[in-house]
């Protein structure tokens, strides 16, 4: 049987989110410590962090393990001092409910001409285009992992055609699975609506460029190609998109996240006709729901139990 170790105290390292509810959801139940105290404390030994300080981890002498309070992790490996412990992320069906909310909306919202009945309301026009069923509608999905399994559900329960893309490739009932880089263009040419979910990574930053836009399919009654993108902003480069929404490449963009966030005001998508524009906002993490599988994961492995939903660190996700 592994030992038992000691309950360790905890480091709040959060940039850009409120810590209030974090630090008192954790302090009911463990030490914790806000940044900017803690740097080279020695009796810290888990840091949970949103966008650390760079090189704040690396001082502490005694951390066993870092947890994400969000699913991506790109903002741990910004800093290049990483200290070599267990990175944990969040995989939770809080948050996979919520993208999956997002993602039936941004697509079923393209689908049923929510942009084209919007302008007419504005200027009360009462015109019906045609109507296409789902069934004629392929979603590709970038990114066929815990967020893209559960979206590729909920859009084949409705009748949409689901393909996806992941970089293994590994299958999935009822969706048309395409992996690696091989396979990625046949998956855009089979693609009417691409849903990113894509984790950033030195593999897939800039991915979304104007040449990739350009080989999705536009063949039927939606009247054009699709971009939803709600995995990171540096997966995608803003003026391509731009580019290609006014040469027609895309009918249509839903945006959750930009190359620079806050999007600048200066930045032409803001007054876009054909861009929906919603602020990393769609799957939040929630610490009601986020905090107690974290603590249990540290109580787990002081009871000498392996940690779960570590990140792969040569692929950083
Ligand atoms: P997972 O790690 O479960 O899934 C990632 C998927 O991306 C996997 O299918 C993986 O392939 C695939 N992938 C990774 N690298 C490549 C590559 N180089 N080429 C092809 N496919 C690749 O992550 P989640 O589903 O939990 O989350 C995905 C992302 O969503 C997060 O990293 C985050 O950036 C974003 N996110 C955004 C939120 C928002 O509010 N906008 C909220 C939460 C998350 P394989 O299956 O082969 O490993
Ligand atoms: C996440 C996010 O990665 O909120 O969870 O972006």
């Amino acid at each position: 049987m592994a030992a038992q170790i000691d309950k360790g105290r905890v480091l709040l390292a959060l940039t850009g989110y409120h810590p209030q509810r974090w630090y008192e959801l954790i302090a009911a139940r463990r030490d914790v410590t806000l940044e900017p105290d803690g740097e080279a404390d020695p009796s810290i030994t888990y840091a949970v962090v949103w966008k650390q300080r760079p090189n704040l981890l690396s001082s502490l002498p005694n951390l066993r393990a870092i947890f994400s309070i969000g699913a991506g992790v790109d903002h741990i490996f910004r800093d290049p001092g990483v200290p070599n412990v267990p990175i944990v992320r969040v995989v939770a069906e809080n948050l996979t409910q919520y993208m999956t909310e997002y993602v039936v909306w941004r697509v079923l919202d393209h689908h049923r001409q929510g942009a084209l009945y919007r302008n007419q309301q504005a200027r009360k026009v009462w015109y019906e285009p045609p109507q296409r069923p789902a069934s004629d509608i392929a979603v590709g999905i970038m990114g066929l992992g815990n967020l893209g399994r559960a979206a590729a559900k909920a859009l084949m329960a409705l009748g949409f055609h689901v393909n996806g893309w992941s970089r293994r490739g590994e299958p999935m009932e009822g969706v048309t699975v395409f992996g690696g880089e091989r396979d990625l263009i046949p998956f855009l040419n089979a693609t009417d609506i691409l849903v990113v979910l894509l984790p950033l990574t030195p593999a897939t930053h800039g991915i979304l460029d104007y040449g990739l836009l350009k080989e999705l399919r536009r063949r039927n009654g939606l009247g054009g190609a699709v971009l939803i993108n709600a995995g990171r902003g540096q997966l995608q480069k803003d003026d391509d998109i731009l580019r290609a929404l006014d040469d027609g490449t895309l009918k249509e963009a839903s945006l959750d996240v930009f190359e620079t966030e806050p999007l600048p005001e200066t930045s032409a998508l803001w007054g876009h006709p054909k861009v929906f524009i919603t602020p990393h906002a769609a799957a939040t993490s929630d610490p009601a729901h986020l905090v107690g599988p974290m603590l249990d994961q540290m109580d787990a492995l002081e009871r000498g139990e392996p940690l779960r939903n570590t990140v792969d660190r040569q692929q950083q996700y």
